[in-house]
């Protein structure tokens, strides 16, 4: 079943997003018999997993050999031909990658959905290595977990690394559709969060001091998975005693945020959102809906069973996998810790700077983009507009430093992204600093953010939150320039 958004896209696809000057531009099937011979087939699947002993029907994103997503190299193409299989339409979106615009999956902005039984070519240089991944941004079938990874190996790859990706995802029996409709009707289902629903407004928590308790964790899932699996059954991985492991996390979740817990490990993180980063040391980093981290780890040779959990923010809850060193024995890993976590905050934020930072230069356009919402009817917005197809792009010019100023109005955190462009995080509350490169950035409660970018790959572009629910209540707004 379509949302409201998407049917209002899709509707919306033929007339208002198609001027002429812009689908003058490349069109997106690679036409050459050549390049369709050498694409990497990528077909949209149903398949069946178990979660909590009970078999549940989700999607996939497989090749016809049953691995899940890409992984490709830096300065290759990005050349797929993706075919639904699926009983449905579809669009799937190379979360982080920057195509031309036609090429960046999400319906009714760059192309109309793939029919079932349809396909679709896809066809761009890779400028840059990393940890991405792809989802469905067709409706609610990310929920159903219509997404897979998509690694770029570049020299970040150490020829004694061995690579270990975890894709964390939230997963509910009840249907998407039934849950969003839940959280419309405000907390009256049983398993909806409990909430106030009156907003506090940013500036009057700024005036309290304290900011209030946030709202955290809208929907109450049934189980958290860490590559399909929950710590009743984890993934072993095995290492070499002395090994050494680059761990890609993706946090492929469709509302739910994390604190990664490195138990008695300490892990280097060399990169966020794909981006290199000056290295940070630690055995616990935050990851937002959407965000990446590429971590380094070092093992002892004495055996061992060393656990890599994500835990939910505010939450009792974890997830994760086992790194399994020689002939360990696997402990059981309970799948709740035994105090709550705290929210997510900016901290790491503040510390990270990015490896290559964007030019320093004055902004040439800004927008203030106040995140704003009706948390009692669910309505999620910016400047307080709830998206439709009515709503005017945003204006900047090709060329153009654009810096965003992000506003938290709300008391939830708002993961943002912007499609088709890195950025970098260029000051947090007041204070201006050389941050990560980025493409998605968590916006907490009361929050002040700016985001700088170049607009160098004109064409219509989203700007969005990623909490998926949010997204589709119309926390959404697009770009456009030629
Ligand atoms: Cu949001």
């Amino acid at each position: 079943m379509l949302s409201r958004r998407a049917l209002l896209v899709s509707a919306a696809a033929a007339a208002a997003v198609r001027p002429a000057t812009l689908s003058a531009q490349t069109a997106p099937a690679p036409d050459s018999a050549e390049s369709a011979r050498s694409a990497t087939i990528l077909q949209l699947q149903r398949r069946t997993i178990e979660v909590n002993g009970k078999p549940a029907s989700v999607f996939a994103i497989r090749q016809p050999d049953s691995t899940s997503g890409i992984i490709t190299e830096v300065g290759k193409r990005f050349s797929v031909r993706l075919q639904n299989n699926i009983d449905q339409p579809s669009l799937i979106h190379w979360h982080g990658l920057t195509p031309p615009w036609q090429q960046d999956g999400v319906p009714g902005i760059s192309a109309p959905p793939i029919p079932s039984g349809g396909s679709a070519d896809y066809d761009f240089p890779l400028r840059f290595g990393g940890t991405f991944w792809m989802h469905s941004h067709q409706g609610l079938q990310e929920q159903s977990l219509m997404l897979a990874p998509l690694i770029i190996h570049d020299d970040r790859n150490r020829p004694s690394d061995q690579e270990v990706v975890l894709m964390l995802n939230d997963f509910s029996f009840t249907s998407p559709e039934e849950i969003f409709a839940g959280l419309k009707k405000s907390g009256s289902m049983p398993n909806m969060t409990a909430r106030s629903p009156q907003m506090a407004s940013a500036t009057g928590m700024a005036q309290q001091g304290a900011v209030a308790a946030p709202d955290l964790n809208d929907v109450k899932y049934d189980a958290f998975l860490a590559n399909d699996r929950t710590l009743a059954d984890p993934e072993v991985v095995k290492v070499e005693p002395r090994g050494h492991v680059l761990l890609r996390v993706i946090n492929g979740s469709s509302m739910s945020n994390y604190h990664l817990d490195l138990g008695q490990l300490k892990g280097e993180l060399i990169a966020v959102d794909g981006f290199r980063t000056a290295p940070v040391i630690a055995s616990r980093f935050p990851i937002a809906v959407a965000q990446r981290l590429d971590i380094r780890l070092a093992f002892p040779r004495e055996p061992g069973a060393y656990s890599v959990l994500a835990v939910l923010e505010g939450d009792r809850r974890q997830t994760g996998i086992v790194l399994a060193v020689g002939r360990a024995a696997i402990a059981r890993f309970a799948d709740t810790t035994g105090t709550p976590s705290p929210a997510l905050t900016l901290d790491l934020e503040r510390r990270l700077h990015a490896v290559r930072p964007l030019t320093p230069r004055r902004a040439d356009r800004v927008h203030t983009l106040n995140l704003t919402g009706d948390m009692a009817r669910y309505i999620w917005s910016i400047n307080n507009i709830a998206w439709n197809k009515d709503v005017p792009p945003l204006p900047i010019a090709k060329g153009e430093r654009v810096e965003l100023v992000l506003i938290n109005q709300t008391r939830m955190p708002h993961p943002m992204h912007l499609h088709g462009h890195e950025f970098q995080v260029v000051e947090i509350d007041g204070k201006r600093f050389s941050g990560a490169m980025r493409d998605t950035v968590l916006v907490t409660p009361g929050r002040r953010l700016v985001i700088a970018f170049d607009a160098n790959n004109p064409g219509l572009w989203a700007f969005h939150c990623h909490l998926l629910y949010h997204l589709d209540a119309g926390m959404f707004t697009t770009f456009r320039y030629v």
